[in-house]
């Protein structure tokens, strides 16, 4: 028996993104769910975790359903504690709890104007009044976690914690929308950007269904402002230097090529998130390589 955790589409579901990160970066195994957002599958999918009506819903493996995202890093700490959700330190705990919390709870503004999009990046959206104030209130708050917790990582409260799970999803809409913040909340972005869990989680997100066009805007594009994927691209056939899937182990049906060799996988999303961020996927730069 393990965790079973519901989940959007990853491009777009900023609350999935935070479940999902819970169990990623802490290292809690889990079997994901997935819905396609703006269709019947979330409500279809949710029937079977009553009474949840949104993502991300996780299931203990004891059978109990935990809707809402601040329950769900709360529950796996209190079973985890081994996992450093939350700092060890009291001090820097208790200001963990209380960034996740105004998080959990605020910055509707943003929320709203800059939906999170992890697809495309902005070279401006022009940003009301309200989203510049939500800004100004989240730099605030994250140079008051990391003051207060004389924290010395790219983190808010020391090492990597459920509160940087929280923010991840407004740290890519300030990458998306290129939104208008200081070099310490700059430089806190691009730990995020870096970050592995992110890193495969925007992976998956790239390949993970057609785009929705509730979040389509006609703002001028630039470039992604993360790390810089390796140049692999989709190949057709099945001779690969591997025979097995890196991550499976199963027969190669699918093939990537990367500096003019080929590595194969057992089906598409394998091979296409692999293609999406090759150095997301340590299995695969395993036998890269070797
Ligand atoms: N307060 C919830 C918000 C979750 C939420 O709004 N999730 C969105 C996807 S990002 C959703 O399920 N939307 C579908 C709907 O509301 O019907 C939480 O903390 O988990």
């Amino acid at each position: 028996m393990t965790y079973d955790l519901v989940i959007g589409d990853r491009a777009y579901s900023s609350w999935s993104l935070r479940g999902w990160l819970f169990f990623d970066a802490f290292g809690i195994p889990v079997k994901l769910h997935r819905a396609r957002l703006y269709t019947d599958e979330l409500p279809t999918l949710l029937k079977q975790f009553h009474p949840a009506k949104t993502a991300p819903t996780m299931r203990t493996p004891d059978g109990v359903v935990v809707p809402e995202t601040i329950a769900i890093a709360e529950e796996l700490a209190s079973r985890h504690p081994e996992a450093g959700l939350w700092p060890a330190d009291p001090k820097a705990r208790a200001i963990a709890r209380v960034v996740s919390a105004e998080m959990h709870a605020g910055f509707s503004a943003l929320r709203s104007y800059c939906p999170m999009n992890l697809r495309v990046s902005y070279a401006d959206c022009q940003p009301p009044a309200d989203v510049l104030a939500d800004l100004a209130r989240l730099e605030l708050i994250w140079a008051w976690a990391r003051n207060e917790t004389a924290s010395t990582t790219a983190w808010l409260c020391g090492d990597y914690s459920a509160a940087d799970a929280f923010f991840a999803p407004v740290a890519t809409r300030i990458a998306t929308y290129n939104l208008p913040v200081g070099p310490e909340a700059i430089a806190y972005v691009q730990a995020h950007l870096a970050h592995p869990s992110f890193r495969r989680w925007r992976a998956m997100g790239m390949v993970d269904g057609a785009d929705q066009e509730f979040y389509r805007r006609d703002y001028p594009r630039r470039d992604w402002p993360g790390p810089t994927p390796l140049p692999a691209r989709a190949v057709d056939g099945t001779e690969a230097e591997n025979a097995a899937c890196p991550y499976s182990g199963g027969p190669v049906t699918h093939v990537l090529e990367l500096h003019g060799r080929r590595f194969g996988f057992c089906n598409a999303f394998c091979r296409d998130k692999a293609v999406a961020d090759p150095e997301a996927w340590p299995a695969f730069m395993a036998i890269y390589q070797s």
